[in-house]
């Protein structure tokens, strides 16, 4: 793995004393579960607040936000320590640039990715958009053939502007439904996952306010509209994603330089056409044996019919022809 520089996670005591002690009860429990490091992966569409999302859980402004589209493609890693946990959040470039997928910026986030485990997706939007279209499909489909379908299972689909006041006099739980259910059709199709596949468990949806502007409880916690103080809310989905029983993503030689992870199902195929030629085989030996009983069936006949004629014909035979 490459080295980098884990510093100690002075950003908590930044957060108020009720999201600390929140966080750092998360932090005790997987502790308790053997779990000392966790790597979150962050992705999504350009502008959508991948940076801030990583700023906010940290406490920090490690990553540059920009309301304009960021120049760099790299990757950041950061890497912050506590009590023996350690937590890197990887933040990653937009995923479109001018309407198509930048597969260089794909390319690189892989590269960047070598050698190391994924434990938990955030699958980055903004709650505030009012359609899904082909290129979320688009950019659901990057992620899944770069990674692999079982990415979903670690995913958590994260909204940020989640501070907002629904438009067409919906409130704010219809919203959310309907957004989180659009969003959830567009994984699914995106990565070709069957409805059932990830209704149980659902992929989780965490909803964020990157803002300044967010407002706070009587804890001054940052809050939604709903009265959830997202933080510790987003952390602790994080520690059930990663407890569900599903695989971490593991970028090794064979994702980076293989074929589509999703395609090794298609291995069975030379298995699948030797079945049918041997399949083929018998059959043709059932020609043969039918061909055979045949031959044999035509020669008793034949010999029936040489016995009839050495045969002495009876009188009446004879008769009947003129010889008596
Ligand atoms: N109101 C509000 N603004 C946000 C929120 N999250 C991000 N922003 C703003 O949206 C703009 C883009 O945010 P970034 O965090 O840079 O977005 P990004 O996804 O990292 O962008 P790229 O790295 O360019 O792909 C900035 O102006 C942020 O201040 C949020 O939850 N609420
Ligand atoms: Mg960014």
């Amino acid at each position: 793995m490459a080295t980098q520089l884990i510093r100690e996670w002075t950003g908590i005591q930044q957060f108020p004393p009720a999201t600390q002690s929140k966080l750092l009860e998360l932090l005790g429990k997987l502790k308790q579960e053997n779990v000392s490091t966790l790597t979150i992966l962050v992705m999504g569409k350009g502008g959508v607040g991948k940076s801030s999302t990583v700023n906010s859980i940290l406490g920090e402004r490690v990553a540059a936000v920009s309301a304009f589209q960021s120049e760099g493609l790299r990757p950041v890693i950061c890497s912050r320590s506590r009590a023996g946990f350690t937590l890197n959040i990887i933040d990653t470039p937009g995923l479109v640039e001018g309407g198509y997928i930048n597969e260089r910026a794909l390319d690189i986030i892989k590269r960047f990715l070598f050698n190391r485990t994924i434990d938990v997706l955030l699958y980055v939007d903004r709650l505030d958009a009012y359609r899904v279209d082909n290129l979320d499909r688009q950019v659901i489909k990057a992620i899944t053939d770069s990674f692999g379908k079982g990415i979903w299972h670690r995913a958590i689909t994260v909204l940020t502007h989640a501070q907002l006041s629904p438009p067409d006099g919906l409130n704010y739980d219809e919203f959310f439904t309907r957004r989180s259910a659009a969003l959830l059709k567009v994984v699914r199709l995106g990565a070709r996952i069957k409805k059932q596949e990830l209704q149980d468990p659902a992929m989780p949806i965490a909803l964020v306010e990157n803002s300044g502007r967010c407002n706070v409880n009587e804890s001054g916690e940052k809050v939604l509209p709903n009265g959830t103080a997202w933080i510790p809310h987003l952390v602790n989905m994080i520690t059930e994603v990663i407890s569900n029983g599903s695989k971490p993503i593991v970028v090794d030689k064979k994702l980076i330089e293989g074929p589509n992870p999703n395609d090794r199902g298609k291995f069975f195929i030379p298995l699948i056409l030797a079945f049918q030629a041997s399949y083929s085989k018998s059959y043709f030996l059932l020609i043969h044996h039918l061909y055979k009983y045949f031959f044999v069936v035509k020669k008793i006949q034949q010999k029936i019919k040489e016995d009839i004629a050495l045969e002495i014909p009876p009188d009446w035979e004879l008769r009947d022809v003129g010889f008596s």
